[in-house]
């Protein structure tokens, strides 16, 4: 197999990206040290996380040098996400560090003041001058996650050579890709983004994308852009969760409660078996499931290093589907069973190199944002939450929220923040406010949503997955009210789930809260409807979507 080098830093999740160069017939090898970059004919630079962090550990470990003179000298050179922040001259992420200055201007971050931030999902990459630039397709979607970004200005990047792709945010136009001579960047994950990202990676691979843009050099920009891009934006989000336990034979299996309970209501009271976790995963990617959630419901019972089968899944599932997975439960500090202790990031470091994108934290925030109340909201850097931000970037971070109601008759009769309620409670109490619960949801805290995510909010979580133990599995629309709650509360954005039970209730919450993203399970896993129902339905009602490529 033809080869490529892929530089590592420790950035991630580059299993993924591995996984993805050798589905489109390319053998990785690693760069290890600065001596190894002078024997790379193609080099990507792939990259999450912190702008500061990048280049200064790839400066420490005396690799800047040699990636200009191998972009100098004229050799294909890739970046990926912060690889193409690298860049660029510096970033408002951190203004003092210097970036490779090979496309001069500097990153600041999306306005988060009318939207969600990061910018998470799926969006354009549109090149009027060279519409086909890198295997990309105007009417294709990729996906991006990221805070900071190079904000586009007409002809700016063009006038010195550069073909620019965007995609826009809200309000604002961004760079979502770059390519002059040899060189070559994205902002979004092509290793992320199916069949559209793969056929761009080829593109950079097999030289095809390098040879069409020297036969074709952008000549400055044509035409009404701003026309080009009215069209783009963000799709709404549509996520196929899988919640993830050992039967009572000893198998993993995919599972489903009502309120959380997983056992069938007939009298042997077996774990409900929906399925086998990577087939279903995969048949999801396939059905066109914008993101795969994998909880693992019962490991605050096991020993979560212990449990390598959830590893093996994320392994084999990252082989086949090409979008971002999520993996959840048990991430915390935590006594192997020969009593070595392992850190939350030492867990969540082994699942990103297993193929996880994201993990997602739900007991360990909860005690966390107590603890965080207590110390008069302060901050020491010592919870998972801020040393998985820290290492691998908010977006990286997701706290799963596992809510119960508690009714109450008036909005003064408790301290926390109430809403007043469509849904009565059985004395007929017009308010509730929803507590937070651990142990997936056997044990109920002094603690509401508003203050548990502004908390992990402010500790650096990326997003939130918000569930609703009153809804789950009761097919009867999401909490709207509970959405509408958390997302005035807070910047960062906010995944609706629990209670989907057929498309119409995916587009009630797009359409009546400000929701980023919707997730469902059970009406997925029982085969009443399939993900491409959903979105066709949510594209009829006249919402963008990403169509599946297949
Ligand atoms: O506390 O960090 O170890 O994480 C445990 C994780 O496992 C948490 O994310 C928690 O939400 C989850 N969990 C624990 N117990 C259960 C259970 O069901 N008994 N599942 C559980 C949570 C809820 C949703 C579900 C939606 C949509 N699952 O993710 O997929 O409610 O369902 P629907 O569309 O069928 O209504 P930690």
């Amino acid at each position: 197999m033809p080869k490529v080098h892929l530089l590592d830093y420790v950035a991630g999740n580059v299993r993924s990206l591995v996984n993805a160069i050798e589905k489109v017939g390319y053998e990785v090898e690693w760069i290890r040290s600065p001596e190894d970059v002078k024997n790379a004919e193609k080099l990507i630079l792939p990259g999450v996380g912190h702008f500061g962090h990048c280049l200064s550990q790839l400066s420490a470990a005396g690799y800047l040098p040699a990636l200009r003179a191998h972009a100098d000298a004229g050799k294909p050179f890739m970046g990926i996400c912060v690889g193409l922040q690298a860049l660029f001259s510096a970033s408002a992420e951190d203004p003092g560090c210097p970036g490779l200055d090979i496309v001069p201007g500097a990153l600041d971050r999306f306005d988060d003041s009318v939207k969600a931030v990061p910018h998470i999902g799926w969006n354009n990459a549109s090149c009027p001058t060279n519409p086909t630039l890198y295997g990309l397709r105007p009417d294709s979607k990729y996906y991006y996650v990221h805070s900071y970004k190079f904000p586009y200005k007409k002809g700016e990047l063009e006038a010195l050579g550069w073909a620019v792709a965007t995609g826009t945010y809200g309000n604002e136009t961004f760079v979502g890709a770059v390519a002059k001579g040899n060189v070559f960047a994205t902002q979004f994950h092509p290793e992320k983004s199916g069949v559209a990202g793969l056929r761009v990676l080829r593109a950079f691979l097999d030289g095809s994308g390098a040879k069409a843009l020297s036969d074709n050099p952008p000549t400055g920009v044509d035409g009404d852009v701003s026309e080009m891009i009215a069209n783009e934006g963000l799709t709404r989000r549509v996520i196929a969760c899988l919640d993830v336990r050992t039967n009572d034979q000893g198998d993993l299996v995919v599972t489903k409660g009502d309120q959380y309970d997983v056992r069938e209501k007939s009298d042997d009271r077996s774990v409900r078996n929906l399925g086998k976790p990577v087939e279903m995963a995969k048949k999801y990617y396939e059905q066109g499931a914008d993101e795969v959630t994998f909880l693992n419901i019962t490991s605050f019972r096991d020993c979560p290093v212990a449990d390598l089968p959830m590893l093996e899944i994320l392994r084999r599932t990252s082989e086949t589907v090409f979008v971002p997975l999520t993996i959840g439960g048990g991430i915390r500090d935590t006594v192997d069973v020969d009593g070595t202790k392992v850190s939350a990031l030492e867990i969540a470091t082994m699942y990103f190199k297993s193929g996880a994108d994201k993990v997602s934290i739900g007991s360990d925030a909860v005690i966390a944002a107590e603890e965080y109340y207590r110390g008069g909201k302060a901050l020491y850097g010592n919870t998972a939450i801020e040393q998985i931000s820290k290492a691998y970037g908010n977006q990286a971070v997701v706290v799963s929220v596992d809510p119960k109601r508690v009714y109450v008759p008036k909005q003064d009769a408790t301290r926390h923040a109430t809403v007043k309620t469509k849904m009565p409670g059985p004395k007929g109490e017009e308010y509730c406010w929803y507590a937070c619960t651990i142990k997936g949801g056997r044990e109920t805290r002094d603690l509401d949503v508003v203050e548990l995510t502004q908390a992990v909010e402010a500790m650096g979580a990326g997003e939130i997955l918000l569930n609703c133990i009153d809804k789950d599995g009761t097919n009867s629309g999401f909490d709207l009210e509970l959405i509408t709650q958390v997302k005035e509360a807070i910047r960062i954005p906010v995944i609706a789930s629990s209670g989907a039970g057929n498309p119409g209730h995916f587009f009630e919450v797009f359409q009546e809260t400000t929701t980023d993203a919707a997730l469902g399970a059970g009406m997925f896993h029982r085969g009443e409807y399939t993900v491409q129902q959903v979105k066709d339905h949510l594209g009829e009602k006249g919402l963008a979507v990403r169509k599946f490529e297949g």
